[in-house]
């Protein structure tokens, strides 16, 4: 659907970009920092980059504007695992809004490869060092595979950061269930993630993370933005997957987040072999992420 006539030509270029370039992204001792962006320049042909509604597009989901320089890079991360379903609806309606939005974005799913709890704010961290290989984006839109933004004007650059992108919810009539409610869909900017050491990694299985965060940025003397109306609604897809285990701990660990914002985050994180794989719509990279 995003393709059209030109989905042949698409799969034929991200199929030669597995083929080429993966595993210089894997091997690690290319220093591979920023180069993704030359790499593709240096070693893809032309007829392997198409060009799609005013946008050179890159396997692996990578969007430039052809005719304007974008205000925003953006890169948008989806931790993810078993959700495939959902993922497919929501780059529906992703894709083409952030290209109406005019905006440079790559999408990267970042799944956790194996059964312990999830843990998505130590995925966020996988995916934003992860990302720092392809280009030097400015700003990170942090997004939860289920929830999808139900209006074009909903703008993902990261202009007022940090934000908080929702403004109501359809399971609660379009509200929030706390005005400090902080998951779904947040953004940040480079800058941001810096100054608060990324996001904890000890949050392994439901709630409780999202809380943190917030707390981490409010103590760097950062608020964040969130607009009100119907602009900023979001539908959250349901599903029949019985709900991930809440985490018992999370309230202990939120009462001492403060001691932990220095050295729980990108400062100790800890993980090996990434996996990447480029797909039509999205970079998956792929991680076995431990207790560290
Ligand atoms: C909150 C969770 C959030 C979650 C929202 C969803 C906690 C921490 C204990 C105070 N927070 O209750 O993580 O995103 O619900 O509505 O569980």
């Amino acid at each position: 659907m995003i393709f059209g006539p030109l989905v042949e030509e698409v799969r034929t270029a991200v199929k030669r970009a597995n083929e080429k370039l993966r595993w210089k992204l894997v091997n690690s001792d290319t220093g591979n920092k920023a180069v993704a962006h030359w790499l593709f320049n240096e070693i893809l042909q032309p007829e392997e980059k198409p060009m799609k509604n005013r946008y050179w597009f890159l396997p692996g989901g990578h969007w430039i504007p052809i005719n304007c320089s974008p205000k925003w890079k953006v890169a948008v991360l989806i931790p993810f695992r078993d959700r495939f379903d959902h993922l497919t609806i929501l780059l529906r309606y992703l894709i083409p809004m952030m290209q109406k939005q005019l905006l440079q974005f790559s999408i990267f799913v970042i799944e956790q490869a194996n059964q312990d709890l999830f843990n998505r704010a130590m995925l966020m961290n996988v995916g934003y060092l992860e990302a720092l290989n392809f280009t030097d984006y400015d700003c990170y839109v942090i997004h939860d595979v289920d929830n999808v933004p139900l209006d074009d004007r909903n703008y993902y650059g990261c202009t007022d950061m940090p934000r908080h992108f929702i403004s109501g919810l359809d399971k609660f009539n379009y509200t929030l269930r706390y005005g400090g409610y902080f998951g779904g869909v947040s953004g940040l900017t480079k800058d941001n993630i810096i100054r608060i050491n990324g996001f904890p990694n000890v949050y392994w299985g439901w709630g409780g993370e999202d809380d943190e965060i917030l707390k981490r940025l409010n103590s760097a003397g950062l608020h964040i933005t969130r607009y009100a109306g119907p602009v900023y609604h979001y539908d959250v897809i349901k599903h029949h997957h019985t709900s991930a285990p809440k985490m018992k701990e999370r309230f202990d660990l939120l009462l001492k987040s403060h001691d932990r914002q220095k050295t729980d985050g990108l400062s100790n994180i800890v993980y090996h072999n990434p996996v990447y794989e480029f797909h039509p719509l999205y970079t998956n990279i792929s991680v076995d992420i431990r207790r560290i």
